[in-house]
């Protein structure tokens, strides 16, 4: 018997980057995303003699995930599982595959367990293996803040459409994974605690953007987010340079189109792939502007989607 699960990717437009120095994941400033539709982790769960973890066809000794499981079983009976996941994306290049991944994953155990979470609590066992996993749990517009670092719903994704592109500029796996590279900022960017006490008034600023549906606002809040986490990231030491050529030129693509006028605005997370957010009536001319630079690969489309959901459930298993 098994449970499947499926989750989507969320990407943030105001920026979680860096934890606080405590047990629990707890991110260090809030954060506010979009969960995406198109891109998606199915990922099914069945009782076994010992853990392990199936992704994209192989099995995977993911420390990550082991971890994960073990703070979970401090808190809730779950016995010892085979976890079979799939990416229809890149996993591991900045398209927040641990964050649908986790999702997927707390969705499956909950449900297959019968632990009988809120969608709250979920968030919180999805925020403990990835804190963006968190935000993955709902759909649309999402907020993640303390002082309880659950994720809540703000706006959900039929209220306000938005066309998201991504431009994948290069294939792979990141060399210093989010965890690691917010650890080093955390301890060694000279601008760390200005990020920290910046992030509130960024937050309120963005949630009231998103309520009033205010999309210049909103791209004025994100890009600035993005850039401010961005120079965070080459202030740290050794500095964490997720961009590429290709990443920089699609960015001053974007640039060009806004000051052109185009209701569109671009964010990059911990990778180089460079994601565009634009109202739908602009989504073509987005689409073809990133098609024109040399070195996009493939251009990836989503709308905005739905929370973490179960495919085919069999609660109260274990
Ligand atoms: C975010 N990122 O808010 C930020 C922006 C990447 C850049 O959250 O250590 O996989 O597992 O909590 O959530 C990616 O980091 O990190 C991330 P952990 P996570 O989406």
């Amino acid at each position: 018997m098994q449970t499947t699960a499926v989750a989507h990717p969320n990407i943030a437009l105001l920026k979680y980057w860096g934890k606080q120095d405590a047990p629990g994941n707890l991110p260090a400033t809030p954060s506010l995303s979009i969960t995406l539709d198109s891109l998606t982790t199915t990922t099914t769960v069945a009782e076994a003699d010992f853990d392990q973890f199936r992704l994209n066809g192989q099995v995977v000794a993911d420390a990550k995930v082991l971890r994960t499981l073990a703070s979970w079983r401090r808190h809730h009976p779950i016995p010892p599982l085979t976890i079979t996941s799939h990416n229809n994306f890149p996993t591991a290049a900045g398209l927040a595959s641990s964050a649908s991944g986790f999702a997927a994953l707390a969705t499956a155990v909950d449900a297959h367990c019968g632990l009988d979470l809120t969608q709250v609590e979920r968030s919180e066992l999805a925020r403990r293996g990835s804190a963006s996993a968190a935000r993955s749990i709902h759909g649309g517009f999402v907020i993640l803040r303390g002082p309880d670092w659950q994720a809540q719903p703000l706006l959900p994704e039929a209220a306000w459409p938005l066309q998201v592109f991504v431009a994948i500029t290069a294939a792979g796996p990141k060399a210093v994974s989010s965890t690691a590279g917010m650890e080093r900022s955390r301890t060694s960017s000279p601008y760390f605690d200005a990020w920290v006490a910046s992030a509130e008034v960024d937050f309120a600023a963005m949630r009231q953007a998103v309520c009033a549906r205010d999309f210049n606002a909103l791209a004025d809040l994100a890009e600035a987010s993005c850039l401010k986490m961005h120079a965070l990231m080459l202030s740290s030491h050794p500095p964490l340079l997720y961009w590429n050529g290709v990443t920089v030129e699609c960015l001053q693509v974007i640039r060009a189109l806004r000051e052109d006028g185009c209701q569109v605005f671009a964010t990059v997370d911990a990778g180089p792939q460079v994601k565009a957010v634009c109202k739908l009536d602009e989504a073509k001319r987005v689409e073809g502007a990133l098609g024109q630079v040399a070195g996009v690969g493939r251009i990836l489309r989503a709308g905005l989607g739905p929370g973490a959901a179960l495919r085919q459930g069999r609660p109260r298993s274990c």
